[in-house]
């Protein structure tokens, strides 16, 4: 049989793509089609998604991709777009970042106690989960004016198609559904006074969600009928769907703009030792659970880069390689970092402010956040193995980290297990992996895993010995 053409539309904090996949029977190929900025503006009610540029930049990938036998669509999380009765967006989406959920945590565990609604939820806590946003909007105009919320890919598709539905994977970030019946969570959301008819009916990855409409069809060239299918919307998701992994003892690393560390299970883990962790239990593909910490991630980095004016990133690496190891480390799972500006700065008052050596040049400032990052990933790993009681002996790195060698180094060092690097397009692979399976390409989701181990470049990197340094940094932040 000859290969067949998927177009996957992965969206990203800071850029969005569209990507094409060949799959054929022991082949996976992926290409880029088009690649454009995401870029969020600030306008004088706060931080929103630009998400007419981001559907535009879609359509000029598809347009890029030319013909495919089907489209799947994965972005972040948590946020969402509303629509009034005649369809139409209201305003333009907030950006999880924006500040309006300040405090709103407090409100709602004054109602609905933080225990008993990681009990019912099982999601981390996180100032922007989607639960807090809706009610940080709950006196707004805007919300009295919807009749429907949909997640940023459910939004993107249904002006794509013209159908609505929420997918499950990215619906468990919202802290509104119950991770044991994988439906959404009815107490929770009428104790909060949250609408849940505002949410159109669940699909599941593999679903089908739709053709691309006429209009849609002439603006990008293509010839219909093309299928929309429903991925694993949550780009984690699909990113994890894509961890090469061949056995079941393994860790993983989602790297980009956040470092999501954890690992699958088959059950949430609830208890109020993980909820005192702060890890959450997302949904993944065929009934999984995303078991893991959210850490600030390259966004750290990325923030300092844009401070000073886009230095040459390879040099820096190469200079931070070369800085005493583990001279300072900042709390890198720390909410404190969350919002945009100042970062340098940011880091040099954390590192003051613990009494540790100040940063002194950019390569300085850069080691402490790779090595904080690197001591994030030690913890998180170790902890979600003792946690879920689920040993692991390899960490696979994925997503767009896995090109910082420094950083997959350091992770490997600092969690004493060898690391697996790749593929860096771990989300935009998954989400072209279910469209396969969906159109009977390629089999369940271990022959999806072989099938990326056996054709997408890995890369191994061996824990180098003094694990006793990587100790005591985490007690010195443990302030221990
Ligand atoms: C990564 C990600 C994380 C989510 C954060 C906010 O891109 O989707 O999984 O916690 O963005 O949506």
């Amino acid at each position: 049989t000859a290969a067949k053409s998927y177009a996957a539309v992965d969206l990203g904090a800071s850029s969005g793509r569209v990507m094409v996949g060949r799959v054929g029977p022991g082949t996976l190929e992926l290409t880029e089609a088009h690649r454009f900025p995401n870029r969020p503006v600030r306008v004088p009610e706060g931080l929103r998604w630009d998400i007419l540029a981001l559907y535009g930049g879609v359509l000029d990938g598809l347009r890029a991709a030319g013909q495919v036998d089907s489209v799947g669509i994965d972005s972040w999380a948590v946020d969402y777009g509303l629509l009034d009765a005649d369809g139409a967006l209201l305003g333009n989406p907030v950006h999880y970042r924006d500040t309006r959920t300040e405090g709103v945590a407090e409100k709602v565990w004054a109602t609905v106690p933080a225990a008993d609604l990681y009990a019912a939820t099982g999601l981390q806590y996180a100032p922007f989960n989607t639960l807090y946003q809706l009610v940080a909007a709950r006196a707004t105009s805007q919300l009295a004016d919807a009749e429907c919320l949909l997640l940023i890919p459910d939004l993107l598709t249904y002006w794509l198609t013209g159908e609505r539905g929420t997918e499950l994977t990215n619906a468990s970030t919202t802290q509104l559904v119950d991770p044991r019946t994988r439906d959404w969570s009815y107490d929770i959301a009428a104790r909060l006074g949250v609408d849940l008819d505002l949410f159109p009916p669940l699909r599941r990855p593999g679903d089908p969600a739709g053709l691309l409409r006429g209009p849609v069809l002439e603006e990008t060239g293509l010839t219909g009928p093309v299928p929309v299918t429903t991925v694993g919307s949550h780009d984690t998701a699909s990113a994890v769907a894509a961890v090469p992994a061949t056995g079941e003892r393994f860790a993983y690393i989602c790297t980009g703009t956040w470092s999501l560390a954890g690992l699958e299970l088959d059950a949430p883990v609830l208890g109020e030792a993980s909820r005192a962790a702060n890890f959450t239990n997302e949904l993944g593909l065929d009934n999984t659970v995303r078991y893991l910490r959210n850490i600030m991630g390259l966004w750290l980095l990325q923030e300092c880069l844009r401070e000073w004016g886009g230095p040459d990133l390879p040099a820096l690496l190469r200079e931070a390689a070369g800085v005493a190891p583990l001279r300072s480390v900042v709390d890198a799972g720390d909410a404190a970092f969350l919002a945009p500006g100042r970062m340098p700065a940011r880091i040099a008052e954390a590192c003051r402010a613990s009494g540790q050596p100040v940063p002194g040049s950019r390569a300085e400032t850069t080691r402490c956040i790779l090595d904080s990052l690197a001591l994030a990933h030690r913890r998180a790993v170790r902890e979600a193995q003792e946690l879920a009681d689920h040993p692991v002996d390899v960490v696979h790195i994925v997503g767009g980290g896995t090109r910082n060698e420094l950083l997959c180094q350091l992770t490997a060092d600092a969690c004493g297990l060898p690391v697996v690097a790749g593929p860096a397009e771990a989300a935009a692979l998954g989400n072209v992996l279910v469209q396969a399976r969906a159109q009977g390409a390629v089999g369940d989701r271990a022959a999806m895993r072989r099938l990326l181990a056996a054709t997408q470049p890995l890369r191994r990197y061996e824990p180098r010995g003094d694990s006793a340094a990587w100790q005591a940094a985490e007690a010195r932040l443990a302030g221990r």
